[in-house]
């Protein structure tokens, strides 16, 4: 839920990236972080294991324009995607206002992005909301790996009804990060200024 400072002219937005361990989520947050000057961000800040999978979240906030005369501010967050770390993803969706799904294409991970989407769909689910109902913007990451998975393979099983375009990723190399966060706080914002 966007939140609005009306003292600061300044409107929060919550943005969670989602997919399966290893897709590259975090990957995604620190080349943003790389690029965006300082005077356009706070601290990141990634609660992680010693071989640097996440443990709870990451978390970085970015200045991304103006709209109306209000400042727009994206606290960004990323999901521990290890299938038992359940209870935080959960947790870290409350309160989303879009997401961003990042599919790995590597070949043996076809079934773990499925698996990832349904596990989306159903803590979504848990506080009343459809996936349908919030922007949820696609990314298939690593596309760089050998034998990568095609895209139209990819979008089978997270996006069966092909609803949605898909971002192609490299995210070791920035290759659609920016891509994608444009796409996300395009789509958060649009319903903003549809709510008047
Ligand atoms: N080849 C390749 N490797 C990538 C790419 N993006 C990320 N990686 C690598 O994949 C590994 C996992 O990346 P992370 O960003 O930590 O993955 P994550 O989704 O945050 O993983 P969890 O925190 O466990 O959910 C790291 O070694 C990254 O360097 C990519 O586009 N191509
Ligand atoms: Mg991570």
């Amino acid at each position: 839920m966007s939140t609005i400072n009306f003292a600061a002219r300044e409107i929060n937005f919550k943005i969670v990236y989602y997919g399966p361990g290893m897709s590259g989520k975090t990957t995604n947050l620190k080349w943003v972080f790389q690029q965006v000057p300082p005077n356009r961000k706070g601290e990141m800040i990634s609660l992680a294991t010693e071989d640097e999978r996440t443990l709870f979240f990451d978390f970085l906030p970015v200045d991304l324009g103006e709209v109306k005369g209000f400042k727009t501010r994206f606290h960004l967050y990323t999901v521990p995607g290890q299938v038992f770390y359940n209870a935080s993803r959960k947790l870290i969706l409350r309160g989303v206002d879009g997401v961003v799904f990042v599919a790995d294409s590597a070949p043996n991970r076809l079934r773990a992005n499925a698996e990832s989407m349904r596990n989306l769909r159903e803590n979504l689910n848990e506080y009343g909301i459809k996936t349908e109902e919030i922007p949820l913007i696609l990314q298939a990451n690593k596309r760089d790996v050998q034998d990568a998975l095609p895209m139209e393979m990819i979008q089978a099983v997270i996006d069966p009804e092909s609803r949605y375009t898909i971002h192609e990723a490299i995210a070791t190399n920035g290759t659609g990060v920016f891509e994608t966060l444009k796409a996300v706080s395009r789509s958060v914002l649009s319903r903003v200024v549809a709510a008047g």
